[in-house]
Order: C-alpha cells, then structure tokens, then sequence
C-alpha cells in the first residue's frame, strides 16, 4: 500500500466499492537529522521523517502490519495505533528488535483520523524522539471533495542545550518531566513548512488539512493567522464544527480543518500559545497564489499622521532600574555558573573534564592557561580544526555561542577559577574587543 511523506497524503479511497485487505510494511529508522540550522538531534522515526508515513485506508478494510526494526537500530520498538480496537492498539503483538519483522492485523472499524506512536519504554522518550504519524480511516462513501490535502503534525522536543544551541543535541529527560520544551515544531523541525518549503494553495481552492499532536506533552491551540476554518472534524470525530477560528489538538490527538482560500497572500500555521509560534518554532506557512479580491480585503488603504489629543500622549519613563551588572567577583562567579550549567556543561561536561575524542576538557586547560583572552575565542568565534588540549588531540567543532559580552564575561571568568584552572578575570570590554 502507498503512504506517503508529510506535508504529502495519499490519494483517496473512495471510489473503491469493497473493503480490502491492505499491506502496510512500516520500517522503523533511527537517524541523525535537522531540528533548526545548525542543530542536529538523532530522531527515531517511521518510515524515515517525523511525522511518520501516513497512512490512508477505508473503513472495513483489514490491515495486515508489518513493522520492520532497521538492523542498523540500537533500540526495540512497537506500534500504538489509535486506529486499532485490541489490546495496547497493537503495541502488545508487535515488539520489535533490532533487525526483525513483527506483523499483526487489525480491522479498521472506526473512521476518522487517527495518532499512531511508539509504545516502548521508557514510551515519553520514543515519541520525544519522533515516533509518531497519522492513519486515516475514510469513511464508505469518502470525504468530501477539496482541492488540497496536507499532513501537519505537532510535536515538542527537549534538547540538552537551548533553543538554536548548535551541533547535535542529546535529549533531556529532565526537561521532558518538567514539560519544559526547547523546541514545539510542526513536521519535525523549524521551518520544514516554511520558505521554499511553504504549502502551497491557489486563490479559490479547498484545502483540507490533517492536523495532529504527537506531544509527547503539549495540546496545541491549532490556529492558521487570516483564515477562518469552514469545518472542523473536532478532536478527527464525526462532530463537525463551522466558522472555528482556533481548535485544540490534544497531545496524542488530531483535527481535520476545511477552508477555502479567497484571497492571495502568505497565512501562518501556528500554535496560537504564542511563544511556541515565534520563539520555539511552531510555525508553517501556506502561500496562496492569484488575483486580490479587495471586497473582502483591501491592503492598507493608507496612512495619516495620528496626533493625539491634548497632552495625554504617554511618555515612556525613563527607566529607574538600570539593567543588572554584575560587579563583584563573587557575583560574576554565581551568574557565571548558571551560564555554564545552561551552555557548555551539554558538551564540556559538569565538572569541565570533556569527553575524549569529542569535547575537550576546560578542566585544567593548557589551551588558554598561558593567555587567558584565548578562553574567549571559542565562544565569540567558534573553533574547528585541530587542537591539542592536555597533550589529547580534537578535530572538532565548537558552534558560536550566542551570548552577550556580559554573559560571556561571566562564564570565562567561571570556568577560569573553577576545574583546577589558575584563576583570572574576564571583563565584558576585552569580550567586545575579540568581537
Ligand atoms: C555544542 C558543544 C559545545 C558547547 C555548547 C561549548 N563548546 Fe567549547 N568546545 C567544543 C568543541 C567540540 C571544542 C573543540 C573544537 C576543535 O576541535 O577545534 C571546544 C573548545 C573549547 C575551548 C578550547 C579548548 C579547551 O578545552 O580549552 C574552550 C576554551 C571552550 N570550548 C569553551 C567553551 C565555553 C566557555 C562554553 C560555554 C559558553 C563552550 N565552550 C560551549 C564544544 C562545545
Ligand atoms: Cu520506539
């Protein structure tokens, strides 16, 4: 059977009388891929993307399942399907190690759109990794015609480092308890639908969109910026709702959304808990193309000088509380070290002893022990290329940091009088001067 990569869905069943038997052969791929420029994280995925293949069949077709756990795989996996009336949704008959194939059937005798997901423990972690997509279950007589079809999924993602940190992160289990994202993306990174990437519609077209939550912790508030969905196959059930203009997705769930496109222009996917949108990565775009209509929407018309009446125009006080400096030693130290507990500890280690072969150590350095402005390059600059540090050798490469001279004062300073390194200080003015 066909399934496809998403934004992409597979063509409809409805012009087919009788229900089938349908092969679904799903492989499972554990692989090093993109969550942001420059940020590489090692996804566990079905099929090769997150979200997984989806997955298009009729109501009253049987399902043979094979999944198929890549040999090159370092983990056992299985398969919850949302779509499945048995025990565990099938995740109890197809366990699957490391270069096996399980299979199971199942008949699809509810319609809708349906969450599938890795159930193995530790569970929160496999789909924290990516493994989750969507099976749709057409109904009989099929779904009404539209022009597009997409496949958006939801999902958050806890990296060691920050937002935007580069190089490959490692995932923490510590801000997945706390439900702490870094990342909330849709389709697996920031900006897969995004640019040349875009959804694409034409002005007078129907779109239908497929929309799911993989979580594993957040329930989006789906909204698209400029359009108002005509229907709503609220939580992908029977219900259908008109004129939404937001809709919740819950984590291990999904919506349908109808809507007609009227006028040209770029509308915005996004997760309406806004700072998910702008400042995790929660955001798509769908271009439309075509003639304006400025019935229903003009532009800008035009713009005149506003004067306020009177003297009531408020002024922006002047601010009382100068930005926080750090000034003693001891402060520098303390905000020095939530700097590099946030940022460096994810490569050079708590206690700044590295890794070997990957991160050198800062512990007892004699990179920089005879010169230390030579701490500030690697933050400012980034390093790649050989290095000895210790008499250990490391060709790698150290991502620039994004941090304010300050910032980086702070942390220098840190890890010079701490690890058995001979003390010093770092000022923010030689910090801009390395800039
Ligand atoms: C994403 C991983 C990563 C992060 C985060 C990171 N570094 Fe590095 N750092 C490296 C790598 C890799 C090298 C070696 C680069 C090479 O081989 O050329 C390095 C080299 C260095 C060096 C020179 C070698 C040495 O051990 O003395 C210093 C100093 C340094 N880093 C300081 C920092 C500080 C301070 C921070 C936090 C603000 C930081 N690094 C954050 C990966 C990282
Ligand atoms: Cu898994």
């Amino acid at each position: 059977m066909e399934m496809t990569s998403p934004p992409n869905v597979p063509e409809s069943n409805d012009s087919r009388e009788h229900a089938l038997k349908q092969i679904v052969n799903m492989e499972v791929i554990e692989k090093q891929g993109r969550l942001a420029d420059g940020v590489q994280y090692t996804f566990w995925t079905f099929g090769g993307d997150v979200p997984g293949k989806f997955i298009r069949v009729r109501e009253g077709d049987l399902i043979e399942f094979h999944l198929k756990n890549h040999p090159d795989n370092k983990f056992a996996h299985n398969i919850d399907m949302h779509a499945v009336t048995g025990p565990g949704g099938g995740a109890t008959s197809s366990f699957t190690a490391p270069g096996h194939e399980t299979v199971f059937s199942f008949r699809a005798i509810r319609t809708g759109l349906f969450v599938y997901h890795c159930a193995t423990a530790p569970v929160g972690m496999h789909i924290a990794n990516g493994m989750y997509g969507l099976i749709l279950v057409e109904p009989r007589e099929g779904l009404s015609k539209v022009d597009r079809e997409y496949y958006v999924m939801q999902g958050d993602f806890y990296t060691n480092g920050r937002y935007g940190e580069g190089g490959l992160q490692a995932f923490s289990m510590d801000k997945a308890l706390k439900e702490e994202p870094e990342y909330v993306v849709f389709n697996g990174s920031v900006g897969s639908l995004t640019g040349d990437n875009a959804l694409q519609a034409k002005v007078g077209e129907k779109i239908r969109l497929f929309i799911g939550n993989g979580g594993p912790n957040l329930v989006s508030s789906f909204h698209v910026i400029g359009e108002i969905f005509d229907n709503v196959y609220q939580e992908a059930g029977t219900e259908v709702n008109h004129n939404v203009q937001t809709t919740l997705i819950p984590s291990g769930g999904a919506a349908i959304a109808e809507f007609k496109v009227e006028v040209p222009g770029t509308f915005i996917l996004v997760d309406h808990s806004i700072f998910r949108a702008f400042n995790k990565g929660a955001l798509a775009q769908l271009k439309v193309e075509g003639e304006e209509d400025p019935n229903i929407y003009s532009g800008k018309q035009s713009e005149n000088v506003y004067l306020g009446e009177g003297g009531h125009i408020q002024e922006i006080p002047e601010s009382g509380e100068p930005a926080e400096k750090a000034t003693t030693l001891e402060e520098k130290l303390k905000k020095g070290s939530i700097v590099f507990q946030s940022v460096c500890q994810a490569c050079h280690q708590s206690e700044g002893q590295g890794l070997p072969g990957a991160f050198p150590p800062l512990a007892k350095s004699d990179y920089f022990k005879n010169d230390i402005s030579k701490i500030i390059g690697p933050v400012v600059h980034g390093l790649t290329g050989e290095i000895i540090v210790n008499g250990q050798k490391f060709n790698s490469i150290m991502p620039k940091q994004t941090l304010t001279d300050e910032e980086i004062a702070n942390v220098t300073t840190f890890v010079l009088n701490n690890f058995g390194n001979g003390g010093g200080e770092i000022t923010s003015e030689m910090v801009r001067k390395n800039r």
